[in-house]
């Protein structure tokens, strides 16, 4: 049996995380949230404690956020 390609709508999936102060945790995660495969939330832990501080949206998903949700 394979699980459906198709995520259902509204789910989150990470497409990208990253650790860019190298202390094992990410920093960076980038993830699509309406289920097109293309991302559309970027967040920032700003201060490196594990959890997003900044989060934006891509509302229309040409890469470059757009939005900032919790400044
Ligand atoms: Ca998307
Ligand atoms: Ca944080
Ligand atoms: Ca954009």
């Amino acid at each position: 049996m394979s699980e459906p390609a198709e995520q259902p709508q509204g789910e989150r999936v990470d497409l990208v995380t990253a650790d860019t102060d190298g202390d094992g945790r990410p920093d960076i995660w980038v993830a699509d949230t309406d289920g097109d495969g293309k991302a559309d939330l970027f967040e920032l832990d700003t201060d490196h404690d594990g959890t997003p501080d900044l989060t934006m949206v891509d509302d229309d998903q040409d890469g470059t956020p757009d939005r900032v949700v919790n400044p």
